[in-house]
């Protein structure tokens, strides 16, 4: 019925707890998408290169302090700003590979104790993902792949927290996987979930958080 030229790209988000493998993933799945000559472009949220990226960069390397409702605000403004170009990208047939999104914005701040449904006024009306991924790991696990970084919420108590939040996110269409299986078996598995959710995204219109 369509041609191909008009094809959107589809929105594939990655989300979960710090040291989850996210950040792995999401490159795996963008490099063999391009392998296999797909429009593909990789995104992480906060986009730490932008003047809003950088008073979240400092906020969350503790060299600055924010009120809780602020720095959420903050958070979502970054991805504002990204909409224009992701739109431009999805109509033009570019995937988008995302690196935590809303729902992180979310997780991270109602575990500070902020009301959930006031947390996603601000993201409402963002494109929606046509997946979310998320990677499942308990903390425990996630704990022994190391010690946990220098920067804010990167401590055993609070993840225990944002993990908590993100089970109250969780709908029936994410992709629940289990992140402590070896690095190229999930990747397997996450391919082939993308390359599903990429043809059937091509003729869908794309949505509306939440
Ligand atoms: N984070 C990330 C938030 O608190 N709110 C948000 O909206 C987003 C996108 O920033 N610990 C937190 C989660 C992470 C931290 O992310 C930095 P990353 O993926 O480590 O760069
Ligand atoms: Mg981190």
């Amino acid at each position: 019925m369509s041609t191909s030229s008009l094809a959107r790209g589809a929105l594939i988000v990655f989300e979960g707890c710090d040291r989850s493998g996210k950040s792995t993933q999401c490159l795996m799945l963008v490099e063999r998408l391009k392998a296999l000559g797909k429009r593909v472009q990789h995104l992480r949220f906060p986009d730490r290169s932008t003047p809003t990226g950088q008073k979240i960069n400092a906020y969350l390397a503790n060299a600055s302090e924010m009120q809780d409702d602020k720095i959420h605000q903050l958070f979502s403004e970054n991805r504002w700003e990204a909409v224009p170009s992701m739109l431009e990208a999805l109509k033009n047939g570019t995937t988008l590979v995302v690196d935590r999104y809303a729902f992180s914005g979310v997780a991270f701040s109602s575990a500070k104790g902020l009301d959930l449904e006031w947390c996603k006024k601000p993201d409402a009306g963002l494109p929606a993902p046509d997946a979310v991924i998320y990677l499942d790991i308990p903390i425990e696990a996630a704990m022994k792949r190391g010690d946990f970084g220098n920067e804010r919420y990167e401590t055993r108590a609070f993840q225990e927290k944002v993990a908590a939040q993100y089970k109250k996110l969780q709908t029936p269409s994410w992709m629940m996987m289990d992140a402590r299986l070896p690095i190229d078996q999930l990747q397997a598995d996450i391919f082939n979930i993308a390359s599903k959710v990429i043809a059937d995204a091509q003729n869908a219109p794309v949505g509306k958080l939440w």
